[in-house]
């Protein structure tokens, strides 16, 4: 039933490299791309064995490294709801990917298929799809090669985003069952959003033309099928879309740029006037920075917590006006690095939660709630419609007719927002929706409330693994006695805030801190990396 010979056929072309230690980490596995070919093969050969665990349905494999360098690359499964792989399978993951040779591969592959019990007789489909950095076509081969391996059904979604890999798992495994996603097709797709767009923004003043920083990636061409789409109810002005530009890809622009330099990306300096909004997207457009510039040219940011606080109180009026507040409560997500300003702004409105980083911990969570917003503060996020939330919508009967109307904008606001993973796209429209129906430009949402200052700041430490987190990554519980030194220092700042935590992606420790002033903040900061040192 496993063939072998196929499988050590294909694993001898894709050998591992030598002394590399894979790890499948919260974004899955990413790295130069150089050393990643016999990982996309063996996790060809593993997305084809999960999909066969779980009866046939289709398994997704997204090949991006998102913001990362161009140079890098990495690949993440997509579990069949759209979403990120369960925690388990992320140890099967690196097992697979370690294994120093053929035979061993071979052997961790069989073990697997005991210890999880894999029906090799089931179906296995598999959908891919990869950005547009250089490296993702042969890579691609790669997959392609474990997947015939283990003799799955492959679906080539091309080159895409992020977002739109996970909507096709959820919108193929959901086809013709009553918790149909949408049409299984990147057009479907775009139609789904542009035609909830269309219905949300109906009869409201023209919204000005916005500028989308592409990040040089994927975006940009996620954009000129959304562009006609859209028509005239919303003018999309691509910038940073150079996507065979060698190099190009997120450098000096997009979302992470924005966000890591609180400044303007350069090549924007000629697209932007005062007051007028831009956005940028990552480079596998699953994340979404806000900003423009005030009167005085300077750049104001309207990062994921921003995003967050707009949409999840425009929500709560909605769930309000439609009469629907006994049944539908709103909730918000965040990570410890929420502005303290934010989290203070969202918590006197409605119920927050501080979870780790991490996507998956923020989706869960947000899963709890009736309506659960989450946001990063570098601006991945979504919001989820939990199912009986759906039915009640779909079922409600309006008393008055201003129930009717708020009632249908949340049914189309559960189209337009897609639920499986952040997707700035899906998420700039949101906030376009939500800008239109309060008449706001960038400066009321701004004012919304003000920022704490804050720093970031990363240390280089012997062995991150000695950092020990509790409280959602706010505390730390080792090294021991750290926490209390900590405490000590942040007490002598107004407003001070400060956490330590090992990082997730870079062999680094992360210190942040906020203060009412953008002085004491970068003090706090750089006394709290001494401690850490
Ligand atoms: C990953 C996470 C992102 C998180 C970041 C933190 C996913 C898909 N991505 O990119 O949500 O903000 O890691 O990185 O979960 P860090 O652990 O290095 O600070
Ligand atoms: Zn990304």
């Amino acid at each position: 039933l496993l063939n072998v010979n196929e499988l050590r056929r294909l694993s001898d072309l894709h050998p591992k490299p030598r002394g590399i230690q894979f790890q499948y980490g919260t974004a899955g596995f990413r790295t130069v791309a150089s050393i990643l070919d016999s990982t996309l093969f063996r996790v060809g050969v593993l997305a084809a064995l999960r999909s066969k665990r779980l009866d046939g349905k289709t398994i997704g494999v997204m090949v991006t490294a998102s913001h990362n360098p161009e140079a890098d690359n990495g690949v993440k499964l997509v579990d069949p709801r759209g979403e990120m792989l369960e925690n388990a399978w992320e140890s099967h993951a690196t097992t697979l990917a370690n294994a120093p040779n053929t035979s061993a591969f071979i052997e961790a592959v069989e073990n697997l298929i005991k210890v999880t019990k894999i029906d090799l007789n089931k179906p296995s489909r598999v959908v891919y799809a990869r950005d547009t950095r250089p490296s993702g076509a042969s890579l691609v081969r790669a997959l392609g090669d474990g997947l015939q391996a283990i003799g799955a059904e492959p679906r080539d979604a091309g080159i895409t985003t992020t977002p739109v890999l996970h909507y096709l798992v959820r919108a193929v495994n959901t086809k013709g069952t009553k918790d149909e996603y949408g049409p299984d097709s990147e057009e479907g797709y775009v139609t789904k959003l542009t035609t909830a767009f269309k219905k949300l923004v109906a009869g409201k003043p023209a919204i000005p033309p916005l500028v989308v920083d592409c990040a040089n990636g994927v975006g940009a061409l996620a954009l000129q099928k959304f562009i006609p789409a859209l028509g005239t109810s919303l003018t999309l002005l691509p910038v940073n879309d150079a996507i065979s530009t060698p190099g190009a890809l997120n450098n000096t622009c997009g979302a992470d740029y924005v966000k890591t330099q609180q400044r303007l990306p350069p090549s924007l300096e000629s697209h932007l006037r005062p007051g007028q909004r831009a956005c940028s997207f990552d480079g596998d457009a699953d994340r979404l920075m806000y900003f423009y510039l005030d009167e005085r040219g300077r750049f104001r940011m309207l990062d994921g917590d921003k995003i967050a606080s707009l949409v999840a109180a425009f929500i709560v009026e909605l769930v309000k006006s439609a009469g629907l507040e006994d049944k539908i409560k709103v909730g918000v997500v965040q990570t410890a690095y929420a502005n303290g300003a934010s989290t203070k702004y969202l918590s006197e409105r409605l119920p927050v939660k501080c979870v780790p980083t991490g996507v998956k911990h923020l989706h869960h969570a947000a899963e709890h709630y009736d309506v659960g917003v989450y946001f990063e503060a570098n601006g991945h996020g979504t919001v989820l419609f939990c199912p009986e939330t759906q039915q009640a919508l779909r079922e409600h009967q309006p008393a008055i007719p201003a129930q009717l109307t708020a009632l249908t904008h949340l049914l189309n606001l559960n189209d337009l927002i897609n639920q499986t993973v952040g997707d700035a796209t899906s998420d700039m429209l949101l906030v376009e929706v939500v800008l239109a129906h309060k008449s706001y430009s960038g400066v009321e949402w701004d004012s919304l409330y003000v920022d704490l200052p804050n720093r970031l700041v990363k240390v280089k430490v012997a062995n991150r693994n000695v950092f020990k987190t509790e409280d959602a990554e706010r505390r730390l519980t080792s090294p021991p006695m750290l926490q209390a030194k900590i405490d000590d220092l942040v007490r002598k700042y107004e407003d001070g805030r400060s956490f330590v935590r090992p990082s997730g992606t870079e062999d680094v420790v992360r210190v942040y801190a906020e203060a009412r002033a953008k002085s004491q903040a970068d003090d706090l900061a750089l006394r709290v990396a001494g401690l850490v040192y």
